[in-house]
């Protein structure tokens, strides 16, 4: 094992001490705080990074400026050519990311690989979207006038990314916004720093090779209590893309707003699962079980809370139960083949694991399943816990809240309408999913009245989701959207043209004003 991580290490050119900023292909002297990383699963130091003081990271700030004024100019199917490019180098290093953000994530390696294949996917998308980045005629109510808008890059666009998506989210904003000319400054989340250095070393040799300008894409590795409120605070960040908690969000949005920065947050999740009597519960199940355990349940996709029916209530429950009997085997160190769950990301995760369930049991709720750390053969740390599920309510304080682990909260409803009234009962609102066979019941669930999140499916898990969709959520999610759709205007700087060709002026509304 240890073979395979040097070997991984090397391959990707991490070093024992890796520099904490890059502008594209150089890495600066940083004079920060050595922040060191460490495997969740064994507790091993990986390496470490020097990460970038406050004076560091301005230099940066003033190269990306200068930088933005050369890429903006850059056509948008040339800029998405580079694109194009960093898609093919990810699909060559596919299997060594996606086996370092095991290493330092934690996930197991089919999700690691699948997280590289997220950022393939958005090169792919960018790639066609540089060519339909358009705005549209609009009409004009004047004589001899042409109105239309269109979209102009916004500047340098800050990407806060949390631990558990380590290269995917930089991936989604990224490549909408260099598409778009933009340039990019990653923060990476301190826990998960190699992972950001090592995709800026695989990206670096299409930079080079186009001659790609220092300061398009950025990263900087600092700590929280060195540049976190000066990030936000920045006036020349036109844009911030955060995905963390609701606290931290609520806390950036704040500052943000304070200067007008434009924000786009990715938050919290508390994201539920219906299961309604006419449900293929051969489907329903694994999906379930895949929403809520995948990732170790530290996505903000992730099932939290699964809805039934009383009619099958004590059915979903046993087959539940039976479900995560079988995981048991299946929990250990995620470079293993055998392996579906992970540790969690650190011990503090494994605390807010355990006050959950408590709290969760002491408000009235029954345990189904789990509650415990677990230990045995090739488990070397304490971050390794039993997935869990607890009969709960709907209002309980601690079922209203989002907790990084894999605990799932078991709800009865007497009907659809109570469930979808539970799953809208809680302060976020980004994923949700129905699982029935009656047409009727899927229309109502999707209609105005059903689902209030960002993303509502039927008949599959609230996570994993497509590139393709435009992803983010509604109340404490934050609002924002990244990804596919029409995400990619967010990055833009829309401005509605009017021009007159004609000789005289009329003036809209009619209004006559005559010298
Ligand atoms: C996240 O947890 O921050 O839909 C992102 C999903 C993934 C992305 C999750 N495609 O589960």
């Amino acid at each position: 094992m240890e073979e395979r991580i040097n070997g991984t290490l090397d391959k990707l050119e991490i070093k024992k001490i890796n520099s904490g900023i890059c502008t594209g292909t150089s890495w600066f002297e940083t004079h920060g705080p050595v922040i060191m990383s460490e495997d969740p699963s064994t507790g091993r130091e990986i390496a470490a990074v020097q990460s970038a003081s406050y004076d560091d990271y301005d230099l940066m700030i003033k190269g990306a400026e200068r930088a933005f004024l050369e890429w903006r100019r850059c056509p948008a199917p040339k800029r998405a050519e580079i694109v194009r490019q960093i898609g093919l180098k990810l699909r060559e290093y596919k299997e060594d990311l996606g086996r370092l953000i095991s290493i330092e994530a934690g996930k197991i390696l089919q999700e690691g690989m699948g997280e590289v294949q997220e950022m393939i996917d958005i090169c792919d998308f960018a790639l066609g979207q540089a060519r339909m980045m358009n705005g549209v005629m609009l009409r004009s109510e004047r004589p001899d006038h042409k109105m239309y808008d269109q979209y102009h890059p916004l500047g340098i666009v800050g990407i806060v990314t949390s631990f558990n998506f380590p290269m995917a989210v930089w991936a989604w904003n990224t490549m909408l916004a260099v598409t778009g000319g933009n340039v990019v400054v990653w923060k990476p989340s301190s826990r998960t720093p190699l992972t950001a250095v090592a995709v800026h070393k695989v990206i670096s040799g299409v930079l080079s090779e186009n001659e790609v300008p220092e300061g398009v894409f950025n990263l900087v590795v600092a700590k929280s209590s060195v540049l976190g409120d000066r990030f936000i605070e920045d006036r020349r960040i036109a844009l911030l893309s955060i995905t963390g908690s609701t606290r931290v969000g609520r806390h950036a949005a704040q500052l943000a707003g304070k200067r007008f920065g434009k924000v786009i947050l990715e938050l919290g999740g508390n994201n539920a699962a219906l299961v309604m009597p006419s449900a293929n519960l051969d489907l329903a199940i694994p999906s379930i079980v895949f929403g809520a355990v995948g990732t170790a349940g530290q996505r903000c996709t992730t099932t939290r809370r699964v809805i039934v029916h009383e009619a099958i209530y004590d059915k979903v429950k046993e087959r539940l139960v039976n479900a995560y009997r079988q995981l048991e085997s299946r929990i250990g160190n995620p470079l293993n083949e055998n392996t579906l769950i992970g540790p969690l990301i650190d011990s503090a995760a494994v605390d807010a694991y355990k006050i959950a369930i408590s709290n969760a049991l002491s408000e009235g709720g029954k345990l189904a399943y789990g509650n415990s750390i677990v230990s045995g053969p090739g488990i070397e740390t304490n971050n390794f816990v039993m997935p869990t599920i607890i009969e709960a309510q709907n209002h309980f304080r601690i079922v209203q809240e989002e907790t990084f682990a894999p605990i799932l909260y078991l709800i009865k409803a007497g009907s659809l309408e109570e469930a979808i009234a539970f799953n809208n009962d809680v302060p976020q609102g980004l994923s949700s999913t129905l699982f029935t066979t009656s047409l009727a019941e899927a229309e109502q669930w999707l209609a105005e009245g059903g689902s209030d999140c960002g993303m509502a499916n039927v008949n599959l898990s609230t996570s994993g989701a497509e590139i393709g969709g435009a992803f983010g959520g509604e109340k404490d999610t934050g609002g924002g959207r990244e990804s596919g759709s029409d995400a990619w205007k967010l990055y833009m700087r829309r401005q509605t043209v009017n021009v007159n060709y004609g000789n005289e002026m009329p003036l809209a509304q009619g209004i006559r004003f005559e010298l």
